[in-house]
């Protein structure tokens, strides 16, 4: 076991945490306050390498490992978790789905551009019926000659209304239950694509989400990943590595909470001394630092156990399980740590809290994934 970071990951670490400094921080609050899409600063990330930190240089991307892009994603959404969120669906979800999944056809096309950054994508498994019970699609697509036709509603859409390309999973033999998904790369100008309401939501305001429509929206059937039928195991192993993104987002907001939370400490005066000095502070920046290290060493293990090719959905589903409740936990000690200040927009501690919910609750709601953890003891898989 090492503990130690290689030279390439504390490189890409700084740089992460420099860009976010120097491009994203200046922007965060007023973009929070009028939920205002970071375009420039996505496009920003997409020329460094962070839109497909994973992907091989064959297709245009980075050609780092999983730690990599985590260490990254932390530093990014200890900044911004909305910047965050958008990085992270289209590094792990959708370049990583359409490398391990897609033709070379669909890879040239697709991949290369999202890789690079110069395209956006979208992962479209939830609809207004199946969040949890994704196994109820009821998007339909069916094959005429060498299309498919989708009709119906996704929805929760992160990237819904910036997004070039769609991972669109839909119904193709409904007598087959999950047996009968099949995934499509649909393009936001195909016929019958269309975008619905933006949400106006709680936290990472400045990403977009937003449902999506299909009428008879017209797909090459050489835009399938996979296999038919194949949609649903798609959707469930991708967003095994998705959830590893979304932890190290959660670990972002956590321990920017703690960073917040330890200087107000310091400089706050209280009964003649800085609050640190109290003992009551003292034991909630201890329990503070303590879990954002426990939250990066299950992440990190994950990120391990993914690189080395070994089984990993059991321990990102911890990772993220784990990781999204400390965020929370951080975000609200770190309010009370900052008393009434901490409940104004002034401080961005407000922010990290808002901003930290959505993490137990999408790429897998929390009871989701101690579900996935439970049936993976239980069952010895
Ligand atoms: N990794 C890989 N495969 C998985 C998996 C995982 N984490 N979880 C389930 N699967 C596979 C199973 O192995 C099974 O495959 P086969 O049919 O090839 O054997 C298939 O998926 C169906 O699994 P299961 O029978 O367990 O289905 P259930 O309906 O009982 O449960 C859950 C599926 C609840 C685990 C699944 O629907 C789920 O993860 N839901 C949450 C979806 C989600 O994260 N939504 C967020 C949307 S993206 S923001």
């Amino acid at each position: 076991m090492n503990f130690d970071f290689t030279e390439d990951h504390l490189m890409i670490q700084q740089s992460a945490k420099e860009f976010a400094q120097e491009a994203i921080a200046p922007s965060a609050v007023e973009r929070d306050i009028k939920a205002e899409y970071p375009a420039e600063i996505v496009k920003q990330l997409g020329e460094l390498g962070f839109m497909g930190m994973m992907v091989s240089p064959d297709y245009g991307g980075a050609g780092l490992d999983t730690l990599s892009y985590v260490l990254a994603m932390i530093e990014i959404s200890k900044v911004d978790a909305s910047v965050g969120v958008i990085m992270s669906v289209n590094n792990s979800l959708v370049c990583y789905g359409i490398e391990k999944y897609g033709t070379d056809f669909i890879k040239e096309k697709y991949l290369v551009p999202l890789a690079k950054g110069e395209k956006l994508g979208a992962f479209c498994l939830s609809e207004p019926e199946a969040g949890s019970d994704a196994t109820n699609q009821r998007t339909i697509a069916d094959k005429k000659d060498n299309f498919y036709f989708l009709n119906g509603i996704k929805n929760w859409i992160t990237n819904g209304h910036s997004a070039d390309y769609y991972l669109v999973m839909a119904t193709t033999d409904k007598s087959k239950g999950h047996k009968g998904i099949s995934t499509f790369v649909v393009e936001k100008d195909f016929e019958g694509f269309g975008r619905g309401k933006k949400e106006d939501k709680l936290g990472i305001r400045s990403s977009d989400t937003s449902s999506l429509t299909f009428e008879n929206c017209k797909v090459p059937a050489e835009n399938m990943l996979w296999e038919e039928g194949k949609g649903f195991n798609f959707a469930m192993n991708t967003l095994n590595g998705g959830r590893i993104g979304i932890a190290a987002q959660a670990i972002g907001i956590a321990e920017a909470s703690f960073e917040a939370a330890v200087k107000y400490a310091k400089e706050r005066k209280a009964f003649g001394n800085p609050i640190a000095n109290l003992q009551a502070i003292q034991f909630m920046l201890s329990d503070m630092a303590t879990k954002v290290d426990c939250a990066k060493l299950l992440t990190f293990k994950a990120c391990a156990l993914k690189d080395s090719g070994k089984p990993y959905f059991k321990e990102a589903a911890m990772a993220k399980l784990y990781s999204s409740k400390v965020a929370v936990e951080n975000a609200l000690d770190s309010i009370q740590v900052h008393g009434g200040y901490g409940y104004v927009r002034e401080y961005l501690v407000e922010r990290y809290l808002r901003d930290a919910k959505i993490t137990e609750i999408y790429e897998g709601t929390s009871e989701i994934q101690k579900l996935v953890i439970a049936r993976s003891l239980i069952d010895g898989k």
